[in-house]
């Protein structure tokens, strides 16, 4: 049997029919007996539904460039302005390409080679490998380290993350993996092997590049960490350690290296249980001779989505590693990897609703039903129009929260930003994700049929945005999460969030415009002290319990402050526009309900759709 991803070729090979153009050219000729009489002759017909167009990510996306040049200072904005014009083309063009290869040929697990040695070789194809340097060559983690634009390093970085999220076949898990190993190895201020990885993993060299993994997950546990860890390590007479375990979902398993959690046994054969019991570690996966390091892969996972990534199953067999953490502060120091993670996972939802917006409005212009163009159905455009505040609303939550860790890593965060990091990076995980597979899901729908159709490329967004709130913690997980951040700073973190709020609130007060939207968030902002004083008197299962809740409470409010805090042009009627066809067909306003409103009823509007009652 030919291995997946040849058959996956074979498949490309005999050139599926694509399902928006045509198909069996000579068919569509009619006979001249025939003219008139569509369908004779087992002809297909004469119609073929026109297919969305992605065009530059960067120049098509309003919100993105707005955002942009409104935040980061002229000069930085000039020279990132360059970059991110040749990305958003680079991205609808080749980049989107190589993902789509990448879900046509997943990888395959060659366990043993001819002579029946075990190489346990984990074979991607050509477009994964060419991801890999891409992604060198366009800095794309480089640049959050080099901080050439200091605190705005990470923003720019994060607008390319964003458009390449969506085109890159799931490339972006390894970069987020990368990206979460670098930060540890930078915290940490590691030295020795540790410590030089880092120049690799920042490297522009695509022969220099590495990329991480991140093993946390075991048979036990994928959120019970602390218990479900049974990986242990054995300390060495060099000073390095042994790893003996077996990690249950380890992502993207062709990386060069990678951290992972186990228990140093003493010399009596013991380890110390929970949390307190675990410690990091940095292991490469292959030595300079390309053998295994004490690794064995047991098997590639069978998954919903991410096809195109590989996701194996791991035994550890002695497997040399180096401790990056101090002893028992495995979960705190991987800490700076999740944080780094989940953010990449919120940038990642916001780009997947971002792209199937952008297809779903340019296909609107494009599909002809019950006498108009979709465009013009209202119900379709306010359809649309509520994707797009959502895409908007967890945007600007992305964007904050990427700025405010721009500021960590520079030493220009406040306390209350330093706070406000740590909240938004779980409510922002939590949010996105829900919302990346409702949105989806939504945006297939608008595609009717076609959205269903796999030769369209559209279900794989779906598939792929499932995953989204399950990795990198569970919307449970997360809730808990946020609850115990918020309890464990008696306060402060309330505190930071209200204040930030009220900031925000205050940028819109003195326009009377937006008096009554500004009302309406800071009484939500009063309801939600009052809920949590409530709360706080009824004990753990009622707090529990209301955990979810209160993350999609905290939120909304604060995307709803957000959109308020936003200078109105792109909530101005038209600026939801569509793009304007070359056919030259006027573009047409999107409205909230079948008819232009106002700058303020819009935002109005916007914040109804966050605003908890
Ligand atoms: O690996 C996976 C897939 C990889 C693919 C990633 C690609 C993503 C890219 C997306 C692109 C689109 S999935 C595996 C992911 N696993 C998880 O997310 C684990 C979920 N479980 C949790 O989050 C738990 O809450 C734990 C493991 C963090 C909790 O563990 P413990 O053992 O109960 O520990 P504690 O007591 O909660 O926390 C231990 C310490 C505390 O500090 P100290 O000791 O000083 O009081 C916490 O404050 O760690 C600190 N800590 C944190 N600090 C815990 N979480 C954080 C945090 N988020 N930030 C800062």
């Amino acid at each position: 049997m030919l291995p997946r991803w040849n058959q996956a070729l074979l498949g490309q090979l005999l050139q599926r029919a694509p399902a928006w153009g045509p198909r069996r050219k000579s068919h569509q000729k009619s006979l001249p007996e025939q003219d008139g009489i569509p369908f004779a002759r087992a002809g297909i017909g004469t119609f073929f539904q026109g297919q969305p167009s992605l065009g530059n990510q960067y120049l098509e996306d309003a919100l993105l460039r707005g955002y942009l040049k409104r935040h980061l200072p002229p000069k930085i904005f000039a020279e990132a302005n360059q970059d991110l014009q040749k990305f958003g083309a680079r991205v609808s063009g080749e980049i989107l390409s190589l993902g789509q290869e990448c879900e046509a040929m997943p990888p395959t697990l060659q366990n043993f080679d001819a002579r029946v040695k075990q190489v346990d070789l984990i074979l991607t194809c050509p477009a994964w490998k060419k991801l890999k340097r891409i992604s060198a060559e366009e800095g794309l983690i480089a640049i959050a380290y080099e901080r050439k634009y200091s605190n705005w390093s990470r923003v720019y970085q994060a607008a390319k993350l964003f458009m390449f999220s969506s085109s890159s076949g799931m490339f972006i898990c390894p970069l987020a993996m990368t990206d979460g190993a670098t930060k540890v190895l930078e915290v940490m201020k590691s030295s020795g092997p540790p410590g030089e990885a880092f120049s690799h993993l920042t490297s522009r060299d695509p022969k220099l590049f590495w990329t991480s993994g991140q093993w946390m997950t075991e048979h036990k546990g994928g959120s019970d960490v602390a218990h479900g860890t049974e990986t242990v390590a054995c300390k060495q007479v060099d000073g390095s350690y042994k790893l003996f375990g077996f990690k249950w979902f380890t992502s993207a398993t062709d990386a060069d290296m990678t951290m992972a959690l186990a228990r140093i046994m003493d010399a009596q054969g013991s380890v110390t249980k929970g949390t307190h019991g675990l410690s990091l570690f940095f292991l490469k996966l292959r030595d300079e001779q390309g053998e295994l390091n004490g690794l064995e892969v047991q098997r590639l996972k069978e998954k919903l989505g991410t096809h195109q990534l590989p996701t194996a199953e791991l035994l550890l067999d002695g497997a040399r590693a180096h401790l990056v953490s101090q002893v028992g502060r495995g979960v705190a120091t991987i800490a700076n990897m999740l944080n780094v993670t989940r953010i990449y996972n919120s940038i990642g939802a916001v780009g997947s609703m971002r792209r199937i917006v952008f297809m779903a409005r340019d296909y609107a212009t494009q599909r002809f039903v019950f006498g108009k163009f979709i465009k013009d159905h209202p119900l379709h455009t306010q359809t649309l129009a509520r994707m797009e505040v959502q895409v908007r609303g967890g945007f600007l939550l992305v964007m904050e929260l990427v700025k405010l860790l721009g500021l960590e890593e520079t030493n220009m965060a406040t306390t209350q930003d330093s706070h406000l990091l740590r909240l938004l990076a779980s409510v922002a995980k939590l949010y996105t994700g829900k919302q990346a597979v409702a949105i989806v899901s939504e945006g297939l729908e608008c595609f009717g049929g076609q959205g269903y159709m796999e030769d369209t490329n559209l279900p794989v967004l779906l598939r792929d945005s499932q995953v989204l709130t399950i990795w990198e913690g569970t919307t449970n997980v997360l809730a808990l999460d946020t609850l115990q951040v918020l309890a464990k700073s008696q306060g402060q973190v309330l505190q930071a969030f209200s204040a930030s709020v009220q900031d925000k609130v205050a940028l819109a007060s003195d326009c009377s415009e937006l008096a009554s939207s500004v009302q309406c968030l800071q009484e939500a902002l009063g309801r939600l002290a009052l809920q949590l004083k409530n709360l706080l008197g009824q004990g753990s299962t009622s707090m529990e319990m209301a955990a979810r809740d209160l993350v999609y409470t905290l939120a909304r409010i604060y995307i709803g402050s957000s959109i308020l805090s936003s200078p109105c042009p792109h909530l101005r009627p038209g600026g939801l526009g569509m793009r304007q066809r070359q056919s030259g067909t006027p573009a047409r306003t999107m409205v909230w309900d079948g008819k232009p409103s106002s700058t303020t009823d819009q935002v109005t509007t916007s914040l109804n759709l966050f605003l908890p009652t």
